[in-house]
């Protein structure tokens, strides 16, 4: 049985790659929703109805998790898809606050994510329930996962485009910046250039992965078998571009069903 993993677009593919490092053995069914994306600026209801669409699609598969590698659709829908679907259900924002929480040691955390999530509140909650002394700045960078949808992120432009969208944020002495959009780690050298070394920059593709290893491992469901699995990608919209940033992210050819 596979791990389902779904995202707007190809910002999920961070935690695929995470996935692939931290468990190789497990096999990936992937679901991009590139021909809606962005899902940002959407209403919450329309990337609710839009999560439930692509998890009625996923679990035809019969996946022993989902992960809900987008934290728009996380802030959105990940409540509601629980209380639907019988299986594990996780997404990317309680990860990514608890590896802020362990990073920061002046209690000053950063979050930059699409005006969905920003809005929706999701990050702050899910920091003050961790330490009710936090302190948070948060910034909605609407800019920045188009860039990434688009392939145009390691183009100079973007230097550019990151220098724009920080700018405000950078103000603020924060020493952990939270990457809240699964499309932002494909920027994060950029945005390191841009916020200096004193700023840890925190992806929750990583800590994602690591819950992932978790909840299988304590459902006794981690795969045992020695084959190497083949992994399956589908995306809603225009294929090349995605095999494109797929080939370059995870370096290597992927099974693509458009
Ligand atoms: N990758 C998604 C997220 O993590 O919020 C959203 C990107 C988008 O659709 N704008």
């Amino acid at each position: 049985q596979a791990i389902a993993i779904l995202d707007s677009g190809v910002g999920g593919l961070t935690v695929v790659k995470e996935v692939m490092r931290q468990l190789p053995r497990e096999k990936i069914i992937y679901f991009g929703d590139t021909a809606r994306s962005p899902y940002g600026p959407r209403s919450s209801e329309e990337v609710r109805l839009f999560t439930e669409q692509i998890v009625d699609f996923l679990v035809q598969f019969d996946p022993k998790m989902i992960v809900i590698a987008c934290n728009t659709a996380t802030a959105a829908a990940l409540d509601y898809i629980k209380a639907k679907v019988s299986i594990p259900v996780i997404g990317v924002i309680h990860p990514g606050a608890r590896a802020a929480i362990s990073a920061t040691k002046t209690g000053r955390v950063g979050v930059i994510g699409t005006i969905g999530t920003i809005r929706s509140g999701a990050y702050t909650s899910a920091l003050k329930e961790l330490n009710p002394a936090i302190e948070i700045v948060s910034e909605a960078c609407p800019t920045l996962a188009p860039l990434v949808e688009q392939g145009r992120y390691e183009m100079p432009e973007a230097l550019e485009v990151v220098e724009d969208a920080l700018r405000d944020i950078k103000q603020y002495p924060i020493d952990c910046l939270i990457l809240g959009c699964t499309h932002y780690p494909f920027l994060k050298r950029t945005m390191h250039k841009v916020m200096g070394p004193s700023v840890k920059l925190i992806s929750s593709a990583d800590e994602t992965a690591r819950e992932i290893s978790t909840v299988l491992h304590q459902k006794g469901r981690l795969a045992r078998g020695s084959e190497i699995p083949v992994h399956q990608f589908f995306c809603s919209g225009e294929p090349e571009i995605f095999r494109r940033i797929a080939l370059q992210w995870l370096g290597r050819q992927i099974e693509l069903t458009p």
